[in-house]
């Protein structure tokens, strides 16, 4: 599999055509407001701890999270960073999702999102705050395309289009230690 890494600072339009587009914007929050919502939302939401069924038997989710709906009870740090991402993207989501990577043993495994739960072509925006992680993305389709970006934090990651369908994306976990990370994820949903 050809893996592209790629650091740094500067936006890259990483997919754009008929598989849909995925798209990194650096800075779309400023560093010390990142520093403060990081700590603000590390210390006033409640984590959840998640279990999903695998194969025969009820596993913990490796990250914390916390979930949301604009219907209401959405805390206000957490609204005025989805106005960000609406007024940067032009656009409007209606489900909030934050996730908790304490350790580099928190993860999320390959998957995409599931289509039938967002609109038709809708959009999937992660905001990422703390610890820079990396996001690796690959083609379904093989042979596969792949590559991986560091998420800094207040960065913004785009999946659009029809990018659920043809690519599928992880947090690996890592084998040094890392500093936790939280990441915010806008979808639109049905
Ligand atoms: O935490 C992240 O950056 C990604 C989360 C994710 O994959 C998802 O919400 O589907």
């Amino acid at each position: 599999m050809q893996q592209l890494a790629l650091f740094g600072t500067a936006e890259r339009i990483f997919v754009d055509d008929e598989s849909g587009t995925v798209a990194y914007y650096p800075g779309v929050l400023d560093a010390s407001e990142s520093k403060r919502l990081f700590r603000h939302f590390s210390q006033s939401l409640t984590w959840t701890r998640e279990t999903m069924w695998m194969y025969d038997r009820t596993v913990s989710v490796p990250r914390l999270i916390a979930r949301f709906s604009t219907d209401g009870g959405m805390p206000a740090e957490v609204t005025a960073v989805q106005n960000r991402v609406e007024n940067f993207l032009k656009a409007r989501f209606n489900a909030v999702s934050l996730q908790y990577y304490r350790d580099a043993n928190d993860s999320v495994a390959w998957h995409s999102d599931h289509t039938e739960d967002l609109i038709d072509k809708g959009i999937v925006a992660v905001v990422s705050l703390g610890a820079v992680r990396e996001m690796h993305v690959r083609s379904k389709a093989r042979p596969r395309r792949a590559f991986a970006c560091a998420l800094e934090p207040g960065s913004l990651f785009v999946m659009a289009g029809r990018a659920q369908d043809f690519w599928e994306h992880t947090i690996p976990k890592l084998r040094q230690p890392v500093a936790p990370r939280i990441s915010i994820t806008f979808r639109q949903k049905r």
